[in-house]
């Protein structure tokens, strides 16, 4: 009787920490060993040449997410994972949304609904909290972070999600009592919706105006205020999809007085700019890139790249949130071409996250492979419950694995992706480093770009409260 069900010999372990060669030894969908000795396998699984790493962990996805009227996101549970699975990513973590004048605890069960019986990796969800009432801030969000959603986000814009400053302050006082972590989409409402309202009086309405709509300084204020009002009930934050140099400064800035902010920035801050929301020649394909924040400039780009090395950032997510572009539900919904206000904001990114950093970073030599491994993996893991058992190459740990390829050379096409959108921001762009096998819990989910087995063997993650804040 072999000791090991699977052994993966002859390639590199990469942790947050560290690189080394030696072995590992899986055993009941669990790291259980590694080890420069020869193990006794049932399955052996050549490395050679390949880099071993922890397994994906994507910490800001959308899916299935009620969008406004007759809109559809583009991808269901099956759908997302799998793309995930493809991609190297091991764990996803989409939003249970709350949606207005309904109960919490009710749209977190129609969401699990959803996922049941349809995952190909482990997922767990966050909450997003529209609607504090009360009852929810008395019982239901408290109850529920007991029940392991420890995390949940709050906007400060969109007409059905933004909460006004009082709300925020309650909403954060819940948090910091609750001790659950909260994730904050910094734009200011009123500012965009007076920059909006001045753009479509001056006829300026195409997809490109989305960028303007949204500048610098609407995040830059909306990240100030949460973060005060985040000091004032001494609450830790993240902010999420982070797209540029001011936002950071006010996150370095609130560091510098001890406050603890965390900061997650995403491939479209450093692959898009502003000019891809252009298409063709100021035309509809620029609703191909139409997300919020908008990508900036090439400055913000280098800017976001300081922070990746320097450790401004803490998370690296993909903020896959995907419509269909040739779609009467999706980008092309009735009064999209009107006016930029009506497109859909997300753009789809679960399956080309990793290789877009790894290439433009790693391979470039921007970021350490370290560091790769600490924004992918192990830090969303930490931050959201989900250490030790996931994000990290350890014993007693999930055997949920990549294979990873630094050399291929590979080009993102969208016949080759696996979500639902029908079409790809990163379309044609080269890219060095690719997953080459995918593994969740010991078992296989994704080889050489194909997806292996029904959706069914991912699992839902409850999740302890943060162990980095
Ligand atoms: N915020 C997100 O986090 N994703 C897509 C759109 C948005 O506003
Ligand atoms: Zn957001
Ligand atoms: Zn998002």
């Amino acid at each position: 009787m072999a000791e090991f069900d699977i052994a993966i010999r002859g390639g590199t372990v990469c942790t947050a920490a560290e690189r080394f060669r030696a072995d590992l030894g899986i055993r009941n969908g669990r790291i259980a060993t590694i080890t420069s000795s020869v193990l006794d396998a049932k399955r052996v699984i050549d490395a050679s040449g390949l880099l071993i790493l922890p397994g994906g962990i994507d910490a800001h996805v959308h899916v299935s997410q009620p969008s406004g009227e007759d809109v559809v996101m583009a991808d269901d549970f099956a759908s997302a994972t799998r793309s995930a699975a493809a991609g190297g990513t091991t764990t996803i973590m989409p939003f249970a949304l709350q949606e207005k004048g309904r109960s919490l605890r009710e749209c977190v069960r129609a969401y699990h609904a959803l996922a049941e019986g349809q995952l190909h990796v482990d997922t767990s969800f966050h909450l997003i909290i529209s609607d504090p009432t009360p009852q929810v801030l008395g019982q239901e969000l408290p109850a529920l972070v007991r029940d392991g959603y420890t995390s949940f986000k709050v906007f400060m814009t969109y007409d059905d999600l933004v909460l006004s400053d009082r709300e925020l302050i309650e909403v954060f006082d819940v948090a910091r009592r609750e001790r659950a972590l909260v994730m904050v989409h910094a734009e200011g409402h009123d500012a965009i919706h007076h920059l909006t309202r001045k753009l479509e009086e001056e006829g300026n309405t195409a997809p490109y105006f989305h960028g303007p709509s949204r500048p610098q300084i609407v995040e830059r204020e909306a990240t100030h205020r949460a973060i005060s009002h985040a000091e004032l009930v001494d609450l830790p934050i993240v902010i999420v999809h982070v797209s540029g140099e001011q936002a950071m400064e006010q996150i370095q800035w609130a560091r510098r007085r001890g406050r603890r902010v965390f900061a997650e920035t995403c491939p479209q801050y450093i692959v898009l700019t502003e000019d891809d929301l252009r298409g063709l020649n100021m035309d509809f394909e620029g609703a191909k890139y139409v997300c919020s924040p908008p990508p900036r400039d090439r400055d913000s780009q280098e800017a976001i790249w300081r922070g990746l090395s320097d450790g401004t950032f803490d998370l690296f997510s993909s903020d896959h949130c995907p419509f269909r572009y040739a779609d009467k539900h999706g980008k092309d919904r009735p009064g999209a071409r009107t006016s930029f206000r009506w497109v859909p904001n997300g753009i789809p990114g679960i399956e080309t996250r990793l290789p877009i950093l790894f290439s433009e970073g790693v391979s470039k030599g921007r970021i350490t492979l370290e560091r790769f491994v600490e924004l992918t993996a192990t830090n969303p893991a930490r931050l959201y419950g989900l250490h030790p058992r996931k994000g990290s190459i350890i014993p007693g740990a999930d055997a949920d694995i990549v294979l990873w390829d630094p050399a291929k050379h590979e080009t993102i096409r969208q016949e080759r992706l696996h979500h639902g959108a029908d079409y790809t921001p990163y379309e044609g762009m080269a890219v060095v480093g690719w997953p080459v096998l995918t593994m969740v819990r010991g078992r296989i989910v994704a080889e050489d770009a194909r997806v292996s087995g029904d959706p069914g063997w991912g699992v839902y993650l409850e999740r302890s409260l943060s162990t980095a804040v």
